[in-house]
Formats: C-alpha cells, structure tokens, sequence
C-alpha cells in the first residue's frame, strides 16, 4: 500500500484502528460466562428402583450439568478436583478449539485447572472427562452436554420445548475396565438412567409435551463405543441438524445415526396426543433402557431441559461393592 497517498493513509489508519478495537474487544452481543464444575466420585441412582452405582461425575450428576451460551461467548472454565477424590480427572470440551494437550491434562486430587475458549460455532456438543483410561471415566458417569445457540435466532424455527437427551452405555461392575474395551455393556441410559423415562417402568418418568409443539431434542450419544440410531417411535424427524448446527439441516428423517462422541439436534412437530417413544433403533440398546416416552396432551407442564427429578424409591437402595481392578 501506498501510504504516501493521503487518502490510502487515512484508510490504512482506520482499518487499523478498526482491527485493533475488534482483536482487543469482544462484539457487542456476546457475553464472558465462568463455569466451575467438581469431579465428584460418588454414588448415583441410575434405576427407578432406587438401584445405585459408584459413579464419577461432574457436580454430583449423570450427566453432568448443561452448559448454555450463545454463538461468540466466552467460557472461562475451571475444574476442581477435590483432595477427597481418589482419581485424576480433566474436561475436554468439543465446542471448544483450543489445545488439547495444554487445557485436557488431567489434574490430580486437590488440584485446580482453568482454561478459557470461545464457543465459535453453534449447535450441540459433547464435554466428557479425559483422563486415563478415558473410556472408564466416561463409561463411568463424566459426561455431558453444552449447547451454542446461534447469534441468529432466526436461524430456525422456534421451538415451543426443549429437552437435552444424552445417550451412554452402563457397566455393572465399574471397574471392570476390559469389558468396557470389549463393549460388554450391561444396559443403554437415557440422561443417567435405565428407562428413566418410560412411565410403565416402576419409578420411571416421562417427557411432556402439547399437540401441535414444536419439541427439540438436543441429543448427545456420550458412548463410550455404540452408536445411537435415533428415532421418534409413532413420528418422523421433522428436522434433524447434525451437531445441532441450523445450517446442517435435514428434512423428514425417519431415524438418523449419531455416533459415540457426536450430537445432533432434532425437532418433531407432534400432531396428535398419545405416547411416542424416543429410542435408539439398535434394539438390544433400546430394550436395555435407551427409551424415552414422549408423552403428548394438552395438559402438558412446562419441563426443565434435562428432568433429572429423584426417581421414587420403591424398594431398599442396594450398594454396588466395588470390585478390585484384575
Ligand atoms: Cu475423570
């Protein structure tokens, strides 16, 4: 560029400027949000029965609280993982984009790490723990789901209620890490549960909606190693959107294939009342526990994202004794 030109100069100078306020400071629209989670190696209900399991966790919970922001937010991010636990433990999160090795470490117990990353695409991602061996901490309960929602809400259509749905595989014995490598699962959950959400199942709940909603369903397939077919049992997909990105937009899906580690967002515009079960069309998963009714009248309660509320206990809670690594 010429800078002797004055008007070139003038213009050099402003786009400059201009690059330098946008590199120094973040859009107008877009917002810094601090996330904390602990790595809690605790017990959990996973059965309507009341059925325990020596999982470990992000804050307490199978899944792991849902992290919302939007397109363009910054996540300032840090885990603790208390002196009181007995494992290493890290977060890798996909919507990040950030180096792996640095920010994905697995810390001790009793240490702390902080990471910063901007969620810069939208859609449904997968967190989980990275820690060695990776596919006992997920197999395990450290899993979970973050949604981006588009800078543009026109970017599809409304939805009248959401619910966030992540798929896994369960081991009975948690330590039984050769299993897990020879994918002897036991049973398939549904948001930490085994049919958590059927309500013929004793303790099970259900998923509500009203006729004519447009219900959206962020699914998340945590695995560790089975792919989840997706589909709407009485309906058909209206829009499926791979990672939950509008601009992967699909029309009229019968069932589609999210694998281990992936997401996909899927809206089903339910005509008429009745009982329409989501499940995974792999039917040995399906029959272990992934099916989730989605219970449609008009009288119809609003719900949270995730229902995560305490089965009812029907019968004395059981310990699982964990078993000694072979
Ligand atoms: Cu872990």
């Amino acid at each position: 560029m010429r800078i002797s030109d004055g008007r070139f100069g003038a213009f050099a100078l402003l786009t400059g400027f201009l690059a330098g306020s946008l590199a120094l400071s973040s859009p107008a629209w877009a917002k810094t949000h601090d996330v904390a989670m602990t790595a809690v190696e605790t017990d959990v209900v996973i059965e309507g029965n009341g059925e325990k399991y020596a999982a470990w966790t992000f804050n307490g919970t199978v899944p792991g609280p849902v992290v919302r922001v939007t397109e363009g937010d910054t996540i300032n991010f840090t885990l603790t993982n208390p002196a009181t636990n007995k494992n290493p433990h890290a977060m890798d999160f996909h919507a990040a984009e950030i180096d792996f090795l640095k920010n994905y470490r697995a810390i001790n117990a009793g240490e702390t790490i902080s990471f910063t990353f901007v969620a810069k695409k939208p859609g449904i991602f997968f967190y989980h723990c990275g820690a060695p061996p990776m596919i006992q901490h997920v197999a395990r309960g450290m899993f979970g789901a973050i949604i981006v929602d588009p800078k543009n809400a026109k970017a599809w259509p409304k939805a009248d209620r959401e619910y966030v749905l992540v798929q896994s595989e369960f081991f009975k014995n948690p330590n039984d890490v050769q299993a897990m490598f020879d994918r002897k699962y036991d049973n398939v959950l549904f948001n930490g549960g085994i049919f958590k959400y059927h309500p013929f199942v004793t303790g099970g709940g259900k998923l509500d909606a009203k006729p004519g909603e447009r219900v959206r369903i962020y699914f998340v397939n945590a695995g560790p190693n089975e792919f989840s077919s997706f589909h709407p049992i009485g309906e058909i997909w209206d829009n499926v959107y791979e990672s939950g990105n509008p601009t992967n937009k699909l029309t009229g899906v019968q069932t589609y294939v999210v694998g281990p580690g992936s997401a996909a967002t899927f809206d089903v515009v339910v005509e008429s009342a009745g009982a329409y079960p989501l499940v995974t069309h792999s039917l040995t998963g399906a029959l272990r526990g992934a099916i989730a009714v989605l219970l449609v009248g008009p009288d119809a309660k609003p719900a949270p994202l995730m229902p995560m509320v305490p089965w009812k206990v029907t019968t004395p809670q059981t310990e699982i004794t964990p078993v000694p690594v072979q």
